[in-house]
């Protein structure tokens, strides 16, 4: 028997490396996750390492044959060179006319499997999440004998359900009287704060004002300058975090304080540290980072990681009906520790806004055509 230890990204890949590597008859003995590469303990990448073991096939079948089975076997999550676990394993038909290069994963998956990989895929939920939710479902398709058939939705469903964690969701509350909003330029700040004075004011009835700290653009005041005039409420404009103190004082008997903040490029510390002179000031607050999600999952999470200094209350995530891709919540969860609070879906003001949880965020990962299965 032949056995081999192969690292991939993922199940798919992992897959397709012992098919090539061991043939067909290859039965995958062990799978676990580990770091490798790095300097000094940074810098490491995860990759999933499987043990696989296969008896040479006997001469005739080595060319041609079509439809040949393959048997994949019980995964596990620790790694030991020791060989089959004992359990008889059902053979499974791979699709037919196998090419000399397996070009894609889905190749070496039955149709329903290569599906739900797809619909994962398409999610852009970043690798950690990515990787896991196919292990998941690998790992179950196998536990239950291999089907040739799935429920691909219910698959994806099932895994999404075990790999998000409601610890990853905070309740809105807005315990804060100063209530800061900060993100990258455009997310949608300000049309955020307007939704969020409008429940304020007209559902609340909260005694509620307005600051803009966004004098980058005049029509950034403007803008704001609009919504306070159509909810009837005190806006102040502000230059200097000394006119940030006055504006303080004079508002200091008011319910709510929205405050607005410029776009900004958070990969830049100094900039995240210019918030900070303006939260700092505050005794009763909250800072919530918005992050729209027509950006890449990798730069959220890289803004999020630079804004992280600040101890944001929460996340919003914005833009939520612009893309099919909304696993970006998912990796910038995950890969930060930040909460995510509410959920933006549109330019309606106050409407378009919605409380953020494990079901909508699996729901809308799934449904609204983001993936048809
Ligand atoms: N589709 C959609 N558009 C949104 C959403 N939120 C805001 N927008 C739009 O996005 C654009 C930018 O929104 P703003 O609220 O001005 O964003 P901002 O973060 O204040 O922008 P800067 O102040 O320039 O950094 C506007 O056209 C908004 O109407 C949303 O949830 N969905
Ligand atoms: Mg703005």
């Amino acid at each position: 028997m032949k056995v081999k230890k192969i690292q991939a990204d993922d199940m798919p890949e992992a897959l397709v490396k012992v098919k090539k590597e061991l043939g067909k008859r290859a039965v995958i003995l062990h799978s676990r996750e580990v770091e490798t590469g790095g300097f000094l303990g940074f810098f490491c990448k995860k990759k999933l390492e499987v043990i696989a073991a296969a008896d040479p096939e006997p001469a005739e079948e080595k060319y041609g044959k079509r439809d040949r089975p393959v048997v994949v076997s019980k995964t596990k999550n620790t790694a030991t060179e020791s060989s089959s676990d004992g359990r008889t394993h059902k053979p499974v038909t791979m699709p037919a006319a196998p090419a000399p290069e397996i070009r894609n994963y889905s190749d070496a998956l039955p149709a329903g499997l290569s599906r739900a990989e797809r619909a994962v895929r398409l999610m852009e939920p970043g690798r950690t999440i990515k990787n896991e939710l196919l292990h998941r479902m690998t790992t179950r398709w196998y536990k239950e004998d291999c089907p040739e058939h799935i429920d691909s939705e219910e698959y994806v469903h099932k895994a999404l359900r075990k790999a998000v964690h409601n610890d990853w969701f905070v309740p809105w509350e807005e315990k804060g009287q100063f209530i800061f909003l900060a993100g990258p330029t455009g997310a949608g700040k300000t049309t955020t704060i307007a939704k969020l004075a409008s429940d304020a004011v007209l559902a609340k009835g909260l005694k509620t004002a307005l600051i803009t700290a966004d004098t980058y653009r005049v029509a950034a005041v403007e803008q704001l300058k609009t919504y306070a005039g159509i909810l009837g409420i005190p806006i102040r404009v502000v230059y200097s975090p000394e006119d940030f103190s006055t504006a303080l004082s004079e508002l200091s008997d008011y319910d709510r304080v929205y405050v607005d903040t410029a776009g900004r490029n958070y990969m830049d510390l100094s900039l995240v540290n210019q918030i900070r002179g303006l939260t700092d000031q505050a005794q009763s607050k909250e800072l919530h980072l918005v992050l729209p999600l027509t950006g890449k999952g990798e730069d959220l999470t890289r803004v999020a990681v630079k804004f992280s200094k600040l101890k944001p209350d929460s996340v919003i995530f914005s833009k939520w009906d612009e893309t099919g891709s909304r696993g970006s919540v998912l990796h910038v969860l995950k890969e930060t520790g930040l909460k995510a609070s509410l959920i933006t879906t549109g330019q309606e003001v106050p409407e378009d806004l919605m409380h953020a949880s494990k079901e909508i965020v699996i729901e809308g990962l799934t449904k609204d055509g983001c993936y048809e299965f």
